[in-house]
């Protein structure tokens, strides 16, 4: 097989990659190594920037946010016993978030590559990439039983932090940036509804907690827990109290239960690989960096990645050149170390580890009124979340 671009990985960063090129009129084709349905019903992200919802309703995809997306103006942080409500749509002059959860905007993706006869090849696990340093690179995957071999000029690998792209450079030409934190989260799914339409953070001296939306009777709930917890260990009703004790105040409406349908257990990672790109292979998404999900920028940041990889693409097939390819990983890497930046400071901000010293906890509360109570702080924590512009 031959194309212009080959796409590992149908993913939101592979399938928003690939509609963006036909845009541009660049072939390419995906390659997944699991069941469209498995890919399609993973739960992860629950939030999108500014940025995210203009390129989903841009690839003429806003129907779905129109009718089941949320639009948030602010967040809720409760920590000495009441409510910090910080409203980031003030202090950004006007910008949003919405709750819209990552399994649809994967769904809606797929349905306009079908509409688009975009060739997506599911249950197709790559094996091995090579010639990238080459001008002919050449992928190779399985396919209801037999090995095939797809030609093109540029790979992009959207295949996530397990992917095969990443590993298939050489080591010796990347630096790696990691970071495991001390905690995990507990996530749930409940059928109950948010006592208000706002995402809210509990930032407890017992640990974190905090509810966020799925849809008007579902909510997503996470507890601060060991990184390596077993979910098994919590009982519903040793579920809703730690939530109650972490996310109730005085002031504000209780939380609500409900039947729990999913629970399960993230660790928590900060990574990076730079550089993002190796002669004509090229990382988007998290087969190139993970964010700890606090700042709800993992989803985001991926398709803040293929903006700038297929306007790279497109510079180079269709005009032959190839100035934005050769800096598609500084373009990245400048955004994502802020994002970064954000995630993990948010990250260790909100979360109390075991062994915290009196003053660590101080220096804490003091971060948590800054971001919350001073103009300042709260411009700063509203630019990072509605999102940070893509350099053109
Ligand atoms: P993905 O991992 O989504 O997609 C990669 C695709 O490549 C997969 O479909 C995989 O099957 C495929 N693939 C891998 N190897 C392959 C091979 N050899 N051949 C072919 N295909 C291959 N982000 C947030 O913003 N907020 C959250 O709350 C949040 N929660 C998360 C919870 C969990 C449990 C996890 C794992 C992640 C969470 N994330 C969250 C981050 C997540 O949303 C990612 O950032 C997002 O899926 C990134 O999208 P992609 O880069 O497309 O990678
Ligand atoms: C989510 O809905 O999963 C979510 C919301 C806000 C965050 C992180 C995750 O900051």
């Amino acid at each position: 097989m031959r194309t212009q671009v080959a796409i590992i990985g149908a993913g939101p960063a592979g399938l928003a990659l690939a509609l963006l090129l036909r845009r541009e009129g660049i072939e390419s084709v995906l390659v997944e190594r699991a069941a469209q349905d498995h890919v399609r019903s993973r739960l992860r992200a629950g939030v999108l920037e500014q940025g995210s919802v203009a390129l989903l309703r841009d690839l003429g995809l806003g129907a779905g946010i129109e009718r089941r997306g949320l639009e948030q103006h602010a967040i809720d942080f409760r920590f000495g016993g009441r409510s910090h409500r910080l409203d980031f749509h003030a202090a950004s002059g006007g910008r949003s978030a919405w709750v819209y959860p990552q399994h649809e905007v994967v769904a809606d993706l797929m349905q306009a590559c079908e509409r688009q006869d975009i060739a997506v090849m599911y249950e197709s696990p790559v094996t091995r990439i090579e010639a990238f340093d080459g001008t002919r690179p050449v992928v190779h995957f399985h396919r209801e039983g037999r090995d095939h071999t797809l030609v093109c000029d540029a790979v992009a690998g959207c295949d996530g932090y397990r992917g095969i792209s990443r590993r298939s450079m050489e080591p010796g030409r990347q630096q790696v940036f990691a970071h495991d934190y001390a905690f995990g989260w507990l996530g749930i799914l409940a059928e109950a509804p948010a006592p208000t339409q706002e995402i809210t953070w509990g930032c407890h001296e017992e640990g974190f907690a905090m509810l966020s939306i799925r849809t008007p009777q579902v909510t997503r709930l996470y507890l601060q827990c060991a990184p390596d917890e077993d979910p098994a260990l919590w009982s519903d009703d040793r579920i809703w109290d730690a939530l109650h004790r972490r996310l109730d105040v005085p002031d504000m409406p209780a939380i609500r239960e409900g039947r729990i349908t999913h629970k399960s257990v993230t660790a928590m990672r900060s990574f990076q690989c730079a550089p993002m790109q190796q002669g004509r292979l090229f990382l988007a998404g998290d087969a190139a960096h993970i964010v700890p999900p606090t700042g709800a920028k993992g989803l985001n940041a991926a398709l803040a990645d293929v903006q700038v990889l297929a306007r790279a693409l497109h510079a180079f097939c269709g005009n032959g050149d190839p100035a934005r390819l050769r800096s598609y990983s500084d373009t990245c890497l400048r955004r994502m170390w802020q994002v970064h930046r954000f995630s993990a400071g948010l990250c260790n901000m909100v979360h109390r580890v075991a062994d915290e010293s009196a003053f660590a906890h101080q220096l804490r509360l003091v971060d948590l009124h800054t971001m919350t109570d001073t103009e300042a702080g709260r411009q700063h924590f509203s630019h990072q979340f509605t999102g940070l512009p893509i350099e053109a």
